[in-house]
């Protein structure tokens, strides 16, 4: 059975019944039918993602004005609502043209048809054909270029579970001693003066490289119950078969176990380390910022749509992104707006700040700073300093640039705030804290784990009022006042967290 055809099916038999009390209002895309430039002339299956025209936010200024329209309400309460909502008018508008697209993929015009609520639309493969049938379609607004992934793997060892993870060895009364870089972002201060360490909070580290059984990070990772791992079945019927722990949404399975090495590290695994490691192994050196917190591997920069649909569903709270992308083009609105709008889905986006200031790299502001840092309001942009307090020469710096089709924000400021990022010490293969490494994908995870205290100890923050908070509680450094350097200063987590209870709804 073709796959839309199947879909079809299901909206008959699922469509929830309507609800006014969940429901919020919707906008509308303004304007004529708008195709990305890139898609011109195109020849042969190109992967494309389509936005129907109604969204949770119409107009590309739409994010700052919406946040007014909800302002107090819960985070909790706001994601269920936002949720329905936009899971709802996505139902609506692929029904209207259900039929059409089934035939299109039985005519061989379309294939791998995905449909996303993230932002209501859908991704497939199109040929010319195809192309041209979708701009009539009843609804369609926009139309991207989708790109393959940025780095794709090649040394997919396969999927891993941690089926019995170990209990965790952290205790607070044990600690002994942490690395430098925990204690200078104050986060022993938190765990000792108001007993919070992460507990209830889902980081997501979307990133490459990962080995899951490495101790202090197998102590906290995430499962989802409703999923039994390698039986090559969808138990919780989610569309992600075995999706235990996470997923790989460039390969559409669950290999994560990718122990690629660059330089001394495991990328992946010393992101998440910084995040919501416990002891290191064999020691009471506590490696991690929020120790109690959860994290789950995400590997997927193709389908971000579908990475952060599932990190929704999964009950996310910070989503940390130390990974760079240039030359996005247009599809760069695509990741923002499947940012800003899964932000009114509760989530916090974090991404650190690249490191493109100088050397090989080097790429002139405000290009200096990428996709998706470049991201305003609804990802923060992360830069850092060393243990001497100074930026490193490679820190990225803003401002950075929107003129896409869609967003016309002009300069905007970036970073939005900075934490640490030189000589930041890693874990290794078995969870020693042997190595050492110095750039901005550190910078991201500190804030990430800061981030993860804030909710854990206020969990009905808005994303928004999280970064009013930081503005609030960061230490000026550098030039006087936000710098494109250092954002809005140096975070900390103890000013932050002490902050939230004066947030309490
Ligand atoms: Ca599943
Ligand atoms: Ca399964
Ligand atoms: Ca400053």
């Amino acid at each position: 059975m073709p796959k839309v055809y199947s879909l079809l099916l299901i909206y008959l038999i699922s469509t929830p019944v309507f609800s006014q009390s969940l429901s919020i209002p919707l906008e509308k895309l303004e304007g004529d039918i708008w195709v990305d430039p890139a898609l011109e002339n195109i020849t042969g299956n190109t992967p494309i993602v389509v936005w129907f025209e109604d969204q949770l936010l119409g107009s590309g200024d739409s994010y700052q004005k919406r946040i007014r329209e909800f302002r107090g309400i819960k985070r909790s309460e706001l994601q269920r609502r936002v949720i329905y909502s936009l899971k709802r008018v996505s139902e609506q508008s692929i029904e209207r043209v259900v039929i059409d697209l089934t035939g299109l993929e039985r005519a061989g015009h379309i294939s791998d048809f995905r449909r996303h609520w993230i932002v209501n639309g859908f991704s497939c493969t199109v040929n010319d054909k195809g192309l041209k049938a979708i701009k009539k379609l009843e609804g369609v607004s926009k139309i991207f270029r989708k790109r393959s992934a940025f780095s794709p793997s090649n040394q997919d060892v396969g999927p891993e579970y941690v089926t019995s993870p170990p209990k965790s060895s952290f205790d607070r009364a044990k600690v002994e001693s942490y690395p430098w870089n925990i204690e200078r972002i104050r986060a022993p201060e938190v765990w000792k003066e108001f007993g919070v360490t992460g507990k209830g909070t889902l980081n997501v580290i979307h990133d490459f490289g990962f080995k899951l059984d490495v101790p202090p990070l197998a102590e906290n990772i995430y499962i989802n119950f409703g999923e039994i791992p390698g039986n090559n079945e969808d138990d919780d019927r989610n569309g992600f078969i075995d999706d235990f722990h996470g997923f790989n949404f460039d390969s559409q399975n669950a290999n994560l176990n990718e122990p690629r090495m660059r330089g001394t590290i495991i990328h992946g695994n010393a992101c998440a380390a910084m995040v919501s490691g416990t002891f290191a192994t064999g020691t009471n050196e506590v490696i991690g910022i929020a120790p109690e917190s959860k994290w789950a591997p995400v590997i997927g920069s193709a389908n971000i749509e579908q990475a952060v649909e599932w990190a929704i569903e999964q009950g996310a709270d910070t989503y940390s992104m130390s990974f760079s992308q240039p030359n996005l083009g247009e599809l760069r609105s695509h990741w923002r707006k499947v940012m800003e709008q899964a932000s009114f889905c509760g989530i916090v986006f974090i991404s650190g700040a690249g490191n493109f200031a100088a050397g090989n790299n080097f790429a002139p502001v405000p290009i200096q700073m990428r996709n998706p840092e470049d991201i305003p309001e609804a990802v923060l942009g992360i830069a850092g300093v060393g243990q001497d307090g100074n930026r490193p020469i490679f820190s990225s710096q803003g401002p950075v640039e929107w003129k896409t089709e869609h967003y016309s924000d002009g300069r905007v400021n970036k970073p939005d705030f900075a934490t640490l990022n030189f000589q930041i010490r890693c874990i290794d293969l078995e969870g020693n804290l042997s190595n050492q490494s110095s750039g901005n994908s550190f910078a991201g995870p500190h804030m990430a784990g800061i981030i993860s205290l804030m909710l854990s100890a206020n969990p009905e923050l808005l994303p928004w009022e999280v970064k009013e908070i930081l503005k609030k509680t960061a230490t000026d450094i550098g030039d006087k006042g936000f710098d494109f350097q250092s954002g809005y200063g140096f975070v900390n987590a103890y000013d932050a967290v002490k902050e939230t209870y004066l947030w309490k709804k």
